[in-house]
């Protein structure tokens, strides 16, 4: 496990550390300013984060993707994308309130979900996973970054699972084509607009990328379970007042975000 020679790295302790950020709402530097994490290192404090979550109760409810624009593998240097997991405790209803208490600084960003309505056999090299897609609906997500100043490194940010706080989805419609859609989210009167081409140059791209890490990674994916598929434009701020999103042939998701 030990991996830096500046200091031991303790899997469970960095989880507990990244938890302590998240449930006392309090930032922390990153991970790397004095461990050096490998990619696998990272999933497994990833694991460890969302174990300490279940055994609060909450439940995994779905997987979301990352880093799914150039701009950002850019930035980062990379050129993978990231996954991180989705609990029924992040899950906020389309038109319903969301607090701002329990973030530290909140971003939120237009999303493309799909819906799984069977399980993905990670051990079948010929299930397709599009197959195994039954629904797909406008989101948005709200990310927080248990780091300050979302300062963060790939494997800091894989770590911290994804920086994944919350997420809504509007009304589920029967799979179809978005490859290249209109998007425009409001956010307190704020508005950004871009298409879902940002994703992988296509969202479907990002079920692909998603089946081929989870297999790698040994994360499941199950019937019930959602996706998200990745930001359709830089993330905005989230302040008080209405947030909403359109994308073009998809529908509409909205937000009422109080203090
Ligand atoms: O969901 C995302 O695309 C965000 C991934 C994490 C990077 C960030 O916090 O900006
Ligand atoms: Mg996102």
């Amino acid at each position: 496990m030990t991996s830096d020679p500046r200091c031991p790295l303790d899997i469970d302790a960095l989880a507990r550390r990244l938890d302590e950020a998240q449930t006392g709402v309090t930032d922390t530097p990153s991970l790397s300013d004095d461990h050096e994490l490998t990619v696998d290192n990272a999933y497994a404090v990833q694991s460890a984060l969302i174990t300490r979550r279940e055994h609060r109760g909450e439940t995994v409810v779905g997987v979301k993707l990352g880093f799914t624009s150039k701009a950002k593998m850019a930035q980062m240097g990379v050129s993978e994308v990231i996954v991180g997991r989705l609990t029924d405790v992040m899950a906020v209803a389309d038109g319903g309130k969301l607090e701002l208490g329990p973030f530290i600084h909140p971003r939120i960003e237009p999303e493309v979900a799909y819906r799984l309505g069977r399980d993905v056999d990670l051990d079948d090299a010929g299930t397709s996973i599009e197959s195994c897609v039954d629904a797909i609906a406008p989101a948005m997500e709200i990310i927080d970054s248990r780091y300050r100043d979302f300062r963060f490194t790939y494997t800091d940010v894989v770590a911290d699972n994804t920086s994944a706080a919350a997420f809504v989805i509007g009304p589920w419609q029967p799979v179809h084509p978005v490859a290249d859609r209109a998007v425009r989210m409001r956010v307190a009167g704020v508005e950004v607009v871009g298409s879902t081409a940002a994703i992988l140059g296509n969202p479907v791209r990002a079920l692909h990328a998603l089946a081929g890490i989870c297999v790698r990674r040994r994360i499941p994916l199950r019937a019930g379970q959602v996706i998200l598929a990745g930001a359709a434009t830089a993330a905005l701020p989230l302040g008080p007042g209405a947030a909403e999103c359109d994308i073009a042939g998809l529908g509409r998701v909205t937000v009422e975000v109080t203090r």
